[in-house]
């Protein structure tokens, strides 16, 4: 028998992923504050609940993904009943995929355990791409055996994951990369409006930027979008400018100095206030475009 699944946000990514774990045949049951997004997978067979706690009732293995850290302590602890921790079993696991502070996956890991209940923080990357292909990379801290025993349901979502240390080790390790995702691509608009105002085209750059040492995945994606000039969402930059800012919170935390960082965060954070749209990160380019 499989174990019961609960899943909690139904966004970009939580939809893919709450989707390939109902067809891989693991009796499902979802909660999204907007319930209309969870009609198709209720069509496909999952279960609605009417409040978090509900879902929890019905777990043995429950899942978050949503927006940030007041969304997720929102899911947890608010609502009229109590939230979900208040309905978490005692022996249930319970793995959180949204990206948070490590210090708000340490809470959750204390209140956890006051309950008998194993606590994973797995924030994924791989965007909505990989969500819907099941690849993403889970960045996980907590128990070994509780990471182990969640093999199967991992290798449903993703395509790899790393025990990076105890509860809040998986955060560190993500927001210390998604600053570095959010630096690169910062970087390419910035090389960009540089050669392009001195009369040279985008496509020259990216293309001596793909046979050089300077190539990465990520820069071939993403050039692709500034060519373009198409930032449809698929890591929306609200969601890149939330990281930042957790980045910068706990260097603050730790004492550590971050200037790209810091600048970085600033030219995100200009565009993002200027925007009317939903748009990827990738958007920063248009910091330049007049
Ligand atoms: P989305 O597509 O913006 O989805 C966010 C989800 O979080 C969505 O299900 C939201 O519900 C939910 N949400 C947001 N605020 C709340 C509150 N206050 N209470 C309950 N639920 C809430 O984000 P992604 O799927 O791309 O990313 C999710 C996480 O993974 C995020 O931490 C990223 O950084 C990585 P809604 O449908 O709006 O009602």
């Amino acid at each position: 028998m499989k174990p019961s699944i609960g899943f909690i946000g139904l966004g970009l990514m939580g939809k893919p992923m709450s989707t390939n774990l109902l067809n891989a045949g693991y009796p499902l049951t979802v909660w999204n504050r907007t319930a209309s997004r969870a009609d198709e997978l209720v069509a496909a067979g999952a279960k609605l609940a009417n409040s978090p706690r509900e879902v929890a009732e019905h777990s043995d293995f429950l899942i978050t993904i949503v927006s940030d850290p007041p969304a997720l302590e929102e899911v947890l602890w608010g609502g009229t009943n109590g939230g979900a921790l208040a309905g978490l079993k005692a022996g249930a696991t319970y793995m959180d995929s949204s990206t948070v502070s490590p210090e708000l996956a340490r809470k959750i890991a204390a209140a956890c355990a006051n309950q008998q209940v194993r606590f994973i923080d797995a924030p994924v990357t791989g965007g909505d791409w990989g969500a819907k292909k099941g690849e993403l990379v889970f960045m996980m801290g907590g128990d070994a055996e509780a990471i182990k025993d969640a093999g199967p349901i991992l290798e449903v979502m993703g395509k790899k994951w790393f025990h990076l240390g105890p509860n809040g080790a998986g955060q560190t390790i993500k927001l210390a990369m998604n600053a570095i995702l959010a630096l690169e691509v910062e970087a390419l608009a910035e090389a960009m409006a540089l050669v392009t105002s001195a009369g040279l085209s985008g496509e020259k750059l990216v293309e001596v930027l793909q046979s050089s040492m300077g190539r990465s995945g990520l820069l071939d994606v993403k050039s692709q979008n500034l060519l373009k000039n198409d930032y449809t969402p698929s890591f929306p930059m609200r969601l890149m400018l939330k990281d930042l800012g957790l980045a910068l919170d706990l260097a603050k935390q730790l004492g550590v100095t971050l200037p790209a960082t810091t600048a970085a965060h600033a030219t995100y954070a200009h565009v993002k206030n200027a925007a009317k749209e939903d748009m990827d990160y990738s958007g920063v380019m248009k910091f330049w475009k007049k």
